[in-house]
């Protein structure tokens, strides 16, 4: 039987995942660990980020010294966005993720994606919500609920039964 939404009951925490450019080749992986975690995509879209746009996206780490690179990297090809629906979504995705360095994440569990996918501590393959908060925003940055569409990103219409 396939595992739909309603079978998440009142499990609907949702959080924001980002395949970075450099594991975009890893998408059909990804979305598997995904589903066997019990969670489900419930959006998804592919962008080509500006540079404008990954500085909003990035704007808490804009004084930091890695925040060129950073953008650098975000910006060097397609990213996916995924709004990702499930019980304690936040956590568990962050957990599915690991640490940020790919070598820390190496160290303590082989099994994680930045683990298995990342490079160093700018190219680490994925990204994750922190919190309710941050989870809210970028949801909200790449799958904006109301306002002028976003000129370089394609609009679909979301379906209904999530929400
Ligand atoms: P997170 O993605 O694990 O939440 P953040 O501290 O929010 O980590 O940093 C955002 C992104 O900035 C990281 O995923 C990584 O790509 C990059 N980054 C973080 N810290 C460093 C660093 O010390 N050097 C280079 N890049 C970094």
């Amino acid at each position: 039987d396939g595992f739909t939404a309603r079978s998440l009951g009142d499990k609907k925490e949702k959080t924001l995942g980002m395949i970075k450019p450099d594991a975009l080749d890893r998408m059909g992986m990804i979305l598997d660990m995904i589903s066997h975690k019990g969670l489900l995509v419930t959006k998804a879209k592919m962008v080509l980020l500006s540079r404008a746009e990954a500085a909003q996206f990035y704007m808490e780490h804009q004084s930091k010294p890695f925040f060129n690179g950073l953008l650098d990297y975000v910006t060097s090809g397609p990213v996916v966005a995924m709004e990702i629906m499930g019980g304690n979504a936040i956590g568990v995705w962050r957990e599915m993720i690991g640490p940020t360095n790919p070598s820390d994440a190496r160290s303590q569990n082989s099994q994680s994606l930045r683990a298995k996918y990342g490079t160093d501590n700018t190219r680490n393959a994925v990204h994750g919500s922190d919190s309710k908060e941050s989870a809210t925003r970028e949801a909200e940055f790449f799958f904006p609920s109301a306002g002028p569409s976003r000129a370089n990103t394609a609009q679909f219409s979301n379906c209904t039964c999530c929400v």
